[in-house]
């Protein structure tokens, strides 16, 4: 059985997670794991970072890795398409959201824990997410579902960081960095009304919940 390990308010996490219920994979969950710089984790996940996998006693860390192993292991309920340049279009998709908008919006992350932004770091951020934005916009079909007609990878990559970006970014400029798509807003509810993905934003939120308690 497959384990995945990270805890259920991080994004990366969470994306695992809806592929993994989307296709009706059976999974084991250790929501207790945190990223840590420290040996002892870094043997785990040489990054530092969650979510991993462990398989069989073999660990693999990276989501979009670890979503593609999956898709390879489980065939049934594919989450990419047949055709290779409709899969690469897919992959494409989810490049531009998680390396040019959630990547670059993470810098400025530190508002979610009250910490100062700079102005430098602002402005950098702004620059850069607006190319990611321009991408998204130029590639984003929501016909209905983010690559077209099917529900796909690129899909559990929405579900979960556009809503991030979407906060990072009215907390930092006081102004959604998606506001501007009309079409983001009605996708993500049809998104959240799929049982998986309401599974996973249910649990998040549980968890928000649950850490805001415990920092008070
Ligand atoms: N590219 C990584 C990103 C994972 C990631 O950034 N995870 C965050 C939590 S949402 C983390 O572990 N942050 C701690 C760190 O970067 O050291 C992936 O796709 O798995």
């Amino acid at each position: 059985m497959i384990k995945i390990c990270g805890f259920r308010i991080s994004n990366y996490h969470n994306k695992v997670l809806i592929a993994l219920l989307e296709k009706g994979v059976p999974y084991e969950e250790d929501s207790g794991v945190r990223p840590s710089q420290k040996d002892e984790y870094l043997v785990k996940s040489p990054m530092g970072k969650v979510p991993y996998l462990e398989v069989d006693g073999t660990r693999l860390c990276e989501s979009e890795v670890i979503l593609e192993y999956i898709e390879d292991a489980y065939p049934q309920k594919p989450l990419l398409p047949k055709d290779p340049l409709a899969r690469a279009k897919v992959r494409e998709l989810t490049t531009v959201i998680e390396l040019h908008m959630e990547l670059v919006a993470r810098r400025v992350y530190g508002v979610f824990f009250g910490q100062p932004v700079s102005d430098g770091a602002k402005q950098s951020v702004e620059k850069d997410l607006a190319k990611g934005l321009r991408a998204f916009k130029a590639l984003a079909k929501f016909d209905p579902f983010v690559a077209g007609g099917e529900f796909t990878l690129a899909d559990c990559a929405a579900a979960v960081h556009l809503p991030v970006i979407s906060l990072a970014t009215r907390l930092a400029y006081g102004k959604d960095a998606l506001e501007d798509m009309p079409q983001v807003k009605p996708y993500l509810k049809m998104l959240g009304e799929r049982p998986a993905v309401a599974k996973v934003n249910a649990d998040r939120r549980a968890a928000t919940e649950a850490a805001k308690a415990a920092a008070k």
